[in-house]
């Protein structure tokens, strides 16, 4: 158990994926945190989420030291596919931009990054209750939580909000000095994971006339599978043979023939939102990931955005903290927003792309189909989603 920490250089609000990598990047640069999480570790481990790593996602990893088991067993993939009806088109990222993506789970991120924190005996309390930041504007921050039954006091320097999108960092900018930008799509992901074989060996990104599906993996004997569903369905109203009937018809002829089905052991419907906060920044407390920003799981940005977010923040907090320079921390926000309108961009675009929008006209439908063509006629439309799937410099 962490012993109960009274002052500390960066209190981290979330010990998702965004709190944890930010706190060891700031550890191994000789910065103390804490970390306050409001569930179990057990909880955080069991959100199957990502799955999809950008090569600069991947080399942060490395430089945070986390990199060695992602290394072992992730699976670099070259190329993608997306298809419509049985149309397939191969973006092959290795040829158009020379860089691969890194399929390993957002689970697995996690727990490397929750054993290197124990292994450098960062105080992580979980279960914390009742969090409130308090004067955050002020030079001496802190915040007041319940842990154990206990009230407590942690007092710092700066705030990380790492605290998702239904976390109390962002509601403590008053309404007044921040911006929401959102879009909700009319509809869900209904998410499953198999042990079977993949569908393919890379990932498919399907369009056709049942809407959309996606049949990703975690390993060769792990699939992860997604199809597009009303927002009014529940999980219960989805038997695991209605779903792989609703993924075969997804599927191009070629794949669906050889599609191994089997039990879920894991079923979840997450429904599609769009939206940014701005500004990053009140006083000295910072929004990180999903605390400022969702993305639709289309273009796989979130967990890439969140760590493109710890990039540009530890950086920033090292040279504060360290040599009394504030210009990093000033620009945070800019930087940070800069890349995120551009994956918000992406994400939105390959949604439309994609998916069935309930009401729609015939139009609608021989717009994506078109654009699908053009997929496959043009290399250059072809690169242009290339490059922003591997994700953009940071
Ligand atoms: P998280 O993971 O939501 O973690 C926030 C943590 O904060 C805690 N918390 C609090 N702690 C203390 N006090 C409070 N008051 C608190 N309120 C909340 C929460 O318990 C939680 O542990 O945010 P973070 O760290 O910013 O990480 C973001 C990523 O989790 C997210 O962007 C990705 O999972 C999104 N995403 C994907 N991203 C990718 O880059 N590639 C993908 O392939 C991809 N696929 C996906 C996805 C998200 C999905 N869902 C379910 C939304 C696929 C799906 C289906
Ligand atoms: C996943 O494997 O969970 C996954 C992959 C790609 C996406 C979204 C989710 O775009």
């Amino acid at each position: 158990m962490a012993q109960t920490q009274k002052r500390t250089q960066v209190a981290i609000i979330g010990g998702g994926p965004s709190g944890l990598l930010l706190s060891q990047l700031l550890n191994l640069a000789g910065v103390d945190t804490v970390i306050l999480e409001r569930t179990s570790r057990a909880h955080v481990l069991a959100r199957i989420r990502a799955g999809v790593l950008e090569s600069g996602t991947v080399d942060m990893l490395h430089a945070a030291g986390v990199a060695d088991r992602l290394l072992a067993e992730g699976h670099s993939h070259a190329g993608c596919v997306f298809t419509d009806d049985d149309l397939m088109v191969r973006i092959d990222f290795a040829e158009l931009t020379g860089k691969s993506v890194t399929v390993y789970g957002q689970t697995e991120v996690t727990q490397d990054l929750y054993a290197a924190q124990d292994a450098l005996g960062t105080p992580i309390l979980h279960e914390v209750a009742d969090l409130v930041i308090h004067e955050p504007t002020s030079s001496a921050p802190y915040l007041t939580y319940t842990h154990d039954g206990q009230t407590a006091r942690l007092d710092c320097d700066y705030v990380a909000g790492c605290d998702g999108f239904h976390g109390v960092s962002r509601q403590t900018i008053p309404v007044d000095r921040r911006t929401e930008f959102e879009r909700v799509y009319p509809f869900g992901w209904l998410g499953i994971l198999s042990r079977t074989r993949p569908a393919h060996d890379e990932l498919i990104y399907a369009n056709s006339a049942s809407g959309f599906a996606l049949a990703s993996m975690r390993n060769a004997n792990l699939s992860r599978y997604y199809v597009q569903v009303p927002l009014t369905d529940r999980v219960e109203d989805w038997s695991d043979e209605a779903f792989w009937d609703r993924l075969r018809a997804c599927l191009p002829r070629d794949i669906r023939a050889a599609l191994q089905t089997g039990p879920s052991i894991e079923k979840s419907i997450a429904p599609l939102r769009s939206f940014v906060c701005e500004p990053m920044r009140w006083g000295r407390l910072f929004l990180v990931g999903d605390a400022a920003h969702i993305v639709p799981p289309t273009g796989a940005k979130g967990l890439n955005l969140a760590v493109s977010d710890v990039f540009y923040l530890h950086q920033a907090l090292i040279s504060a903290l360290k040599s009394g320079d504030t210009s990093g921390i000033d620009r945070y926000s800019d930087r940070a927003l800069a890349r995120i309108w551009q994956a918000m961009r992406f994400s939105w675009q390959l949604t439309n792309m994609l998916h069935r929008f309930d009401g729609e006209d015939s139009f609608a439908a021989q717009m994506r189909k078109a654009s699908l063509m053009h997929l496959s006629q043009s290399e250059t439309a072809r690169r242009e989603l290339a490059e922003n799937y591997v994700g953009l410099p940071f």
